[in-house]
């Protein structure tokens, strides 16, 4: 039965609420395959995000076998390697990590710009779900305490993300007849 009120909210709802057909993505991924694309850039943060995201998928109950992970250069490079996962990697969803922290140009907006509206585009145009854990800040510091340091890790976040999408769009899809690549 999918849950009515969102995950981790304890305030009121409404009778109205409780009547309409509400659809969660459970955090369940057995048997998902999940691809990651992750940057070499700034590999002081990407590779804590990266341990975060596959330790996410352990526990929600993925096989490493059924994980890829793509290096690339930089975040800039991210979206081309994610579509080409969603595309015809075979997988239910692509985590994309990496940092992107700002100098002393405009360099920044650029490559954080471009790889968030890239990002977005994958799963616009495939039906894959690819999720943002890349990293906007202003400091190495900050970078660090969001992968694995005292804000979390959105390595993980991302991961936790993806599998959340998979199953929210098999039961959306299901409701509406189209199909999803088969879940064991
Ligand atoms: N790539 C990053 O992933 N993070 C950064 O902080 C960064 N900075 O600051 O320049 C960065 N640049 C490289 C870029 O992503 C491309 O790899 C490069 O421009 C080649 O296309």
């Amino acid at each position: 039965m999918p849950a009515t009120r969102p995950e981790g909210y304890a305030g009121p709802i409404s009778e109205r609420l409780e009547r309409a057909t509400v659809h969660t993505g459970v955090l369940d991924a057995r048997g998902m395959r999940i691809g990651i694309v992750v940057s070499r850039y700034n590999d002081a943060v990407s590779v804590p995000l990266l341990e975060g995201a596959l330790e996410a998928l352990e526990q929600l109950g993925a096989t490493a076998g059924d994980v890829q992970v793509a290096w690339v250069p930089g975040a800039f490079e991210i979206p081309i390697a994610a579509r080409e996962l969603a595309a015809h990697g075979g997988v239910h969803a692509v985590v994309c990590l990496g940092a992107v922290i700002r100098g002393d140009t405009a360099h920044f907006d650029y490559v954080a710009g471009e790889a968030a509206r890239g990002i977005a585009s994958v799963h616009l145009t495939t039906g894959v779900p690819a999720t943002f854990g890349v990293l906007t800040v202003d400091t190495l510091e900050q970078a660090m305490d969001r992968a694995g340091g005292k804000h979390g890790n959105k390595g993980a976040e991302a991961a936790t993300a993806a599998v959340e999408m998979v199953v929210l769009l098999r039961a959306l899809r299901a409701t509406s007849g189209r199909q999803q690549r088969p879940l064991p």
